[in-house]
């Protein structure tokens, strides 16, 4: 193993997106670091130097696809700013014995707590309202009554790390939790509902909170938002695809579900227009680990990977074999 601290050789590592500016500065003191997104064309930069590099920093938003991985024949490591896995080819990484480092656990709690601040946001018209008083509306009369959240109903599709962070949130509201997952986990105390539809006929507040990729593509689908009805909420802090956001713009039109509190988007940053009509639905710009402190400890884990690799030959946090 080479030895990254060494400044005569230090490995060859490819950076793909742009990180948090202290990160790159990290990497780039460690590491022989070369940016992929400074090349204007990256595919001709990797067939002339992709056998360079033995590392890989990316990030759960730019990840890394078969396309790359197959550019990087030298490639043994790659650290991802992140917890979502669903934009970088683990099976093809792992066949080929490269480990990958990312970023669970620390963001929970921020996640957590935007997934609620949503919850709370769409039931109550904050945001809504904050337009209004802006207006100078309020001059004209009340705001309208809106939707009580504590005592309610929370459905969580997704019962991981975050969702039970969620569950816990939802407790200090007194809210009745139950969740879907593909198997019930017989370590929590909440409810198990095998099926999606019947989760979202139950809650008040359908939650998502699941992984990304092609296992949970389109599940909360224009049944499930029928189930959730016109008294219900949906909240997604997990990935776009989980929706399949066509039904869910035609749901919004239709009064079929009350609103919609989303961090995140099918094909972000783009968002459809149709969205951006609703004043019953909050829109976040993927910015639920977004806080000083959970990024500061998703970048540590970023370069401890890196370096733990480096110097032992494993990354400190790996995602589990696929
Ligand atoms: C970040 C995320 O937006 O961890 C994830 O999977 O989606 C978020 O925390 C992302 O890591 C930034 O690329």
């Amino acid at each position: 193993m080479s030895e990254p601290s060494s400044a005569m050789n230090k490995p060859r590592l490819l950076q793909h997106g742009r990180l948090l500016p202290a990160l790159e500065a990290q990497l780039a003191e460690h590491f022989d670091l070369h940016g992929l997104w400074r090349e204007a064309d990256p595919k001709a930069f990797l067939a002339r130097h992709g056998a360079e590099f033995v590392g890989l920093a990316t990030s759960a938003r730019f990840g890394a696809d078969a396309a790359l991985i197959d550019a990087l024949p030298a490639l043994k490591v790659i650290s991802s700013f992140g917890v979502g896995t669903d934009a970088i080819d683990v099976a093809r990484s792992q066949a080929r014995g490269i480990q990958i480092g990312y970023t669970p656990e620390v963001l929970n709690d921020c996640v957590a707590d935007t997934a609620f601040g949503l919850v709370i946001d769409v039931a109550r018209g904050l945001s809504a309202s904050d337009r209004f008083v802006r207006a100078g509306q309020w001059l004209q009369g009340n705001f309208p009554l809106t939707t009580r959240v504590s005592g309610k109903r929370l459905g969580i599709l997704g019962l991981g790390r975050i969702g039970q962070v969620v569950a816990r949130r939802a407790s200090g509201f007194d809210m009745d939790v139950r969740y879907h997952n593909r198997k019930p986990n017989p370590a929590v105390p909440y409810v198990y509902e095998a099926d999606l539809q019947a989760l979202a006929a139950w809650a008040d507040f359908l939650v998502v909170v699941s992984a990304g990729g092609a296992e949970t593509r389109h599940l909360v689908s224009a049944d499930v938002l029928a189930a959730l009805g016109p008294a219900g909420f949906l909240i997604n802090v997990a990935r776009g695809s989980v929706i399949d956001e066509e039904a869910l713009v035609h749901a919004l039109e239709t009064g079929a579900i009350a609103g919609a509190g989303l961090d995140v988007y099918a094909d972000e940053p783009r968002i459809p227009q149709r969205l951006l009509t609703f004043d019953n639905v909050v829109l976040l710009p993927h910015l639920a680990s977004a806080t000083h402190e959970t990024r500061k400890a998703m970048g540590d884990m970023v370069l401890d990977n890196l370096l733990a690799f480096f110097r032992s030959g494993q990354v400190t946090v790996g995602v589990p074999a696929a």
